[in-house]
């Protein structure tokens, strides 16, 4: 007897572990669309007694692609009670299709609202109608309709009240693109969570459901264009072969609101165009590219244009026939203009022939041709003057260009930090961009409201992010990253949105509601990014990664046959001291910023210490503000990185308790590489750094248990990404 009821306990154990490991179980792939059951007692209250049915009018594919988003949601965050077919309760939610579809009665309730509505944006809003409650939805377009349903379940999700409900949003840029740097082939350039999310052999009879939840989770943040190819790109995406690949994607996307693009090779038309030259003045190169438009547009009639990388790191552009970037965006922009597409023109040049400073080029070569471009050009220009460092000074093209739309190109994945196993929350280096006064008409002048267009009135505004999406079960490698391309979407939806609010949404979406782990975490995110700069490249360094996929640290690398390939190139360290003088006693760089910010960044005492060896070449004994030397300073900085990391493990081993086991295990595993990593980087740089500096580590700076040599040695043939 007792041995049986053992037996039986034994398996009810078993089977209790097994339930509770799977209900557990969360890989991640439902990203911040988990829909969980509501357990907020005056949400839930107010729910029941506002939403008794649901109605919808409107039956574009946008529209059913809202209600069924609308479905999946609410059946998840509450029980469900098929709200959809019940019509004789009293209090509605409704969703019209667009201002068009809205019933007078209702019209005239938010009329207030829905003038207030631009483009693609929605209002939200709880009505009072012969006593009974009605929550509306409503847009002036069907996305804009699309856009509401998400962020009504997202007000849900986040557990705010629906009482009084009264939101008006509308975005602010125009193109909220994500850059894919994805080959044919399936490998990804700079890619760090597996391989494309396309598979371009088995398209475009299979549909992966992963379109589809790609395009769901995109259009959940407005995300609405996405550049399918790398932009180091392949003439091929641009035959009938591929271009019916390519379809079945735009299909999949399309009632998401969202556009494909294409990357154009330059020299396609010699190629796969069988011509002779690829020069932007040539006849038939002109007519080539507006027949192969018109081939695209007649296969993909909303088709959003091309990304052009140009005579940039050995790619094809104008200059190759001696003609400008101006000649070439114009002529594919004339091709594309009678169907509404554009160009968006990489401001990303640099030539080894330059031997003046790199972080000078993009501006030396394209701020002269301000006005040049042609209306449906905009030029994507990167966040610094350089490369997607942990930390760059805005790039000085952003506000002095007032007569050309500028577009932003953040970095989303990971290049040069930490690729995706380091937890970096990007938008807190976002912001810090797009926070930034340009000065160029005068105080208040932010890049923000360059990008925004407000500041120059520009015509078409964009914001582009170099996706750190794979075909990884989580999507972006690392469950915290994901974090990165939701706040990506949402600044580019709203550049003035504050990176802790967006990291509040997405914890509360992706995680838990409880503000014991919202807070910390919270925090932990914002310093994050502080985090890595401390242990790569504090004080200004830049560039001091490994040659070729800049894994890890490289800052000795000095031999490679272009100059501005080398981090020692960067970073100049020697007997006297450590960084690049762009001053006006060195390469000038800085008389490329509004005066307000050259004479700030000319004069080393009011130069922001996070920007120091950016700028100048400061001596290892220069007295930084807290009293400690540069060397002193530095190592203790990369040290308070190290300790940081330590900090955020200890932080998360203290939070099992709210997370599934799933993801609490595999951050773990993360944040431990990361430490090790840190380690890595600190112990690397000073002792490279200290061969010049001659100093012993200042004290609380742990002291390394390998050699430099060791660290020299160390070979990565198969880091990913490139
Ligand atoms: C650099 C990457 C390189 C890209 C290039 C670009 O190292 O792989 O092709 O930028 O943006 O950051 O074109």
């Amino acid at each position: 007897m007792v041995l049986i009821s053992n037996r039986i306990f034994g398996l009810i154990l078993f089977f209790t572990f097994i339930f509770t490991n799977i209900s557990f179980a969360n890989n991640g792939y439902d990203l911040w669309l988990q829909y969980k059951k509501v357990e907020n007692k005056q949400l839930l209250k107010e729910y029941t007694e506002n939403i008794q049915a649901i109605q919808f009018f409107g039956n574009s594919e946008t529209i059913k692609t809202a209600l069924k988003e609308l479905n999946i949601g609410l059946s998840g965050l509450f029980d469900n009670q098929n709200l959809f077919e019940n019509d004789s309760p009293k209090n509605h939610l409704l969703v019209f299709g667009s201002e068009s579809q809205l019933d007078t009665t209702y019209l005239n309730l938010i009329k207030t609202e829905l003038s207030k509505v631009k483009k693609d944006g929605f209002v939200i809003k709880q009505i009072q109608l012969n006593g009974n409650s009605q929550i509306v939805i409503s847009a002036k377009t069907d996305v804009g309709v699309l856009y509401g349903v998400f962020r009504f379940l997202r007000e849900l999700q986040i557990n705010n009240s629906l009482k009084d409900i009264n939101i008006v949003d509308s975005p602010k840029i125009d193109v909220r693109i994500l850059n894919h740097w994805d080959n044919l082939d399936r490998t990804v350039e700079r890619g760090y969570a597996g391989f494309s999310l396309w598979n371009w052999h088995t398209l475009p009879d299979y549909i992966d459901q992963r379109y589809i939840d790609y395009a769901r989770a995109n259009a959940s943040i407005g995300i609405n264009g996405t550049v399918l190819t790398n932009v180091n790109a392949n003439a091929l995406i641009l035959t009938p072969q591929y271009l019916e690949k390519v379809k079945a994607l735009a299909d999949v996307f399309r009632p998401y609101g969202i556009k494909v693009y294409l990357t154009a090779r330059f020299s396609a038309p010699i190629e796969i165009g069988g011509l002779k030259t690829a020069d932007p003045l040539d006849a038939d190169v002109i007519k080539w590219w507006k027949d192969k438009t018109a081939e695209i547009y007649n296969t993909i009639p909303d088709f959003g244009g091309f990304l052009v990388k140009a005579n940039s790191e050995g790619q094809p552009g104008p200059q190759n026939y001696g003609r400008n970037h101006v000649d070439g965006a114009n002529m594919m922009a004339e091709a594309l203009e009678p169907f509404g597409g554009i160009v968006m023109w990489r401001a990303f040049v640099y030539s080894e022939h330059d031997a003046t400073d790199r972080a000078k080029q993009a501006y030396s070569e394209f701020v002269p041709y301000d006005g040049k471009f042609k209306d449906n050009v905009i030029v994507q220009v990167k966040n610094g003057a350089i490369d997607f460092q942990p930390r760059e000074p805005f790039h000085p093209m952003f506000g002095a260009m007032p007569k050309t739309p500028l577009m932003m190109e953040f970095q989303i994945t990971q290049e040069y930090l930490g690729f995706s196993t380091h937890l970096v929350y990007l938008p807190k280096l976002y912001e810090e961009v797009f926070e930034t006064d340009t000065y160029r008409e005068g105080k208040g002048s932010t890049v923000a409201k360059v990008v925004d267009g407000s500041l120059h009135n520009k015509k078409i505004t964009g914001v582009a992010g170099v996706t750190n999406i794979g075909n990884d079960i989580n999507w972006t490698g690392h469950h915290f990253l994901q974090a990165n391309w939701y706040g990506f979407g949402r600044l580019a939806w709203n550049p003035h949105l504050k990176s802790e609010d967006i990291a509040d949404e997405w914890i509360r979406q992706t995680f838990t509601n409880d503000e014991n782990f919202i807070i910390p975490i919270k925090k932990m995110m914002i310093q994050s990014r502080e985090t890595v700069v401390n242990y790569m490249n504090p004080y200004g360094l830049h560039h001091i990664f490994d040659t070729g996929h800049h894994y890890g640290p490289g800052p000795w690398v000095g031999s490679l046959p272009r100059p501005e390939w080398n981090p020692t190139y960067y970073h100049k360290a020697d007997g006297f001291g450590l960084g690049f003088n762009r001053t006006k006693t060195g390469s000038n760089a800085t008389a490329q910023y509004a005066p307000e910010i050259a004479k700030m960044y000319n004069d080393i005492s009011t130069t922001p210490e996070k920007d120091l060896l950016w700028f100048h070449h400061v001596s290892w004994n220069h007295k930084l503000k807290n009293g400690y030397t540069l060397w002193d300073g530095m190592a203790l900085k990369y040290q308070e990185g190290v300790n940081e990391v330590e900090d955020m493990i200890s932080l998360w081993n203290s939070m099992e308790q709210y997370v599934d086991s799933q993801r609490f295990k595999e951050v773990k595993m993360m944040l431990n590489i990361q430490l090790k990593e840190a380690k890595w980087w600190r112990d690397a740089c000073l002792l490279y750094f200290q061969q010049f500096s001659k100093q012993d580590l200042p004290n609380g700076v742990e002291k390394s248990s390998n050699s430099l040599k060791e660290f020299q040695s160390m070979t990565f043939p198969f880091a990913p990404g490139r």
